[in-house]
């Protein structure tokens, strides 16, 4: 029986299998890329709150169309299943409702996918309201397509004339209604949180403060350096969320950053993992906007995890997913105090003891405001109150001081630079 069986509106959604076999089925033959791989899928299950009691593996060019592993490696996994006491198979590949279904026939127990497990976790982790929606829409989105396969594969059954409908089939039926007006709720409900987020944009835009973004692999330190940064502006009472969990961030958080007087906003948002399913992609859109209209990414990887590499070309692929292709990205190597000295083409940083923050804020001004244009202005007391922005956004020399005001250099983006000539008071020297 497929998930959507425990289904309760409006997110309660519940795996009830609780000893699990790991399967996967390894297409690449890249024997140890693979089975890292599948460690991830036992950590996403243990997130799940599962208990993984065995783990089985085919190495195959393709999956068996009818039921992914081929006939004698499945009848492995039916012994297994009993041997070990398990209740259910997590499959590491996606597999079709159909497939699902023959091995859950043939094994006896609950069969279940990985994007059905990371789909479990969002919605346990899901704490403010637009990341509940999100998280719903998700899963409906997910499980639809096997509710319209249950009820054709019962209609055909039947010889699927509309009078002679099973009781299958109309409760199927049923229930694909009622998904379909769920999610229609929950697309105007989402669009309009949207809109309102959209209205605080807006508000944030007008004050010229250029965008940074968090993003990276779950896990790989985004909130603990966001937090890092918040300390040096004196603003740790703004704290987000770390923790040392699959998705422990599911909202974006959005805080300023001041350094050395120069300013820029920062947005934490959720994190990546491989083959992160596609309705979730969509679902979390709004929430990944934040890094897709940012000027610059900064990306975290966790330099202590073995696999560094794949997770960060994952997370740069998905940046295409989210739109945020074309963005400069700022690679930093987090965790760098578990590395032993290990040093990688990018910035070396450790949020866990200090090490490389400044060199990063510096790096992070001089990308978000590059010194392509410069302007000379006269300043007098009274308009301190206009120049005190470009003070946070600039760079800025001080020429002159009397008791008029002062005459200041300011240096950066060009558009801001311009700004700043036609706001103030312009001088020649
Ligand atoms: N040793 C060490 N641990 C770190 C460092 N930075 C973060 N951590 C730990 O790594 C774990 C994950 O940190 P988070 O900041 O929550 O990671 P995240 O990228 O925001 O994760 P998600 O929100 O789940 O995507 C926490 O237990 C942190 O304490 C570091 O520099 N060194
Ligand atoms: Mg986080």
């Amino acid at each position: 029986m497929w998930l959507y069986c425990h289904y309760a509106f409006p997110y309660g959604m519940i795996i009830s299998v609780k000893n699990v076999i790991i399967a996967g089925i390894d297409l690449k033959n890249s024997r140890e890329s693979f089975s890292l791989m599948m460690e991830e899928t036992k950590s996403l299950c243990e997130a799940c709150g599962m208990n993984v009691t065995g783990e089985i593996v085919q190495k195959s060019r393709s999956m068996d169309p009818s039921t992914a592993f081929r006939k004698g490696k499945l009848e492995e996994l039916r012994l297994m299943c009993g041997e070990l006491g398990a209740d259910g198979i997590v499959f590491h590949n996606a597999l079709s409702v159909q497939t699902a279904n023959r091995i859950a026939s043939v094994c006896g127990v609950e069969v279940i996918d990985r994007t059905a497990v990371i789909l479990n976790i969002f919605s346990r982790r899901a704490r403010s309201r637009q990341a509940k929606l999100q998280t719903e829409m998700a899963r409906l989105q997910y499980d639809l397509p096997r509710i319209l396969s249950d009820r054709d594969s019962a209609g055909h059954e039947r010889g699927g004339a509309a009078y002679n409908r099973g009781t299958g089939e109309m409760r199927s039926s049923l229930t694909a209604r009622k998904y379909e007006a769920r999610i229609a709720v929950l697309r105007k409900e989402l669009a309009k949180i949207d809109q309102r987020a959209g209205q605080d944009e807006r508000r944030r835009a007008k004050t010229l403060f250029r965008r940074a973004a968090l993003i990276g692999y779950t896990n790989a330190g985004k909130s603990s350096l966001m937090n890092c940064l918040l300390e040096i502006s004196g603003r740790s009472g703004t704290r987000v969320e770390e923790k040392d969990m699959l998705f422990a961030t599911l909202d974006t958080s959005v805080r300023k950053i001041t350094v050395q007087g120069r300013s820029f906003l920062l947005s934490d948002t959720v994190g990546f993992v491989s083959d992160l399913p596609h309705s979730l992609i969509e679902a979390f859109h709004a929430t990944l906007r934040a890094a897709a209209e940012a000027d610059l990414l900064i990306h975290v990887i966790d330099f202590s995890d073995p696999e560094w590499q794949t997770k960060a070309e994952i997370t740069e692929q998905t940046l295409t997913d989210i739109g945020a292709e074309g963005i400069p990205v700022l690679r930093v190597f987090n965790k760098c105090d578990l590395v032993n000295g290990k040093k990688a083409d990018g910035m070396m940083i450790s949020c866990r003891t200090g090490y490389g923050i400044k060199e990063l804020t510096v790096e992070i001004i001089d990308r978000l405001y590059p010194e392509e244009d410069s302007v000379l202005c006269r300043i007098s007391y009274d308009r301190m109150g206009v120049a005190e922005k470009y003070f946070s956004l600039l760079k800025s020399t001080i020429l002159e001081q009397n008791e008029n005001g002062m005459v200041v250099r300011f240096c950066g983006p060009e558009d801001l630079v311009r700004s700043a000539g036609t706001e103030m008071e312009r001088t020649e020297k």
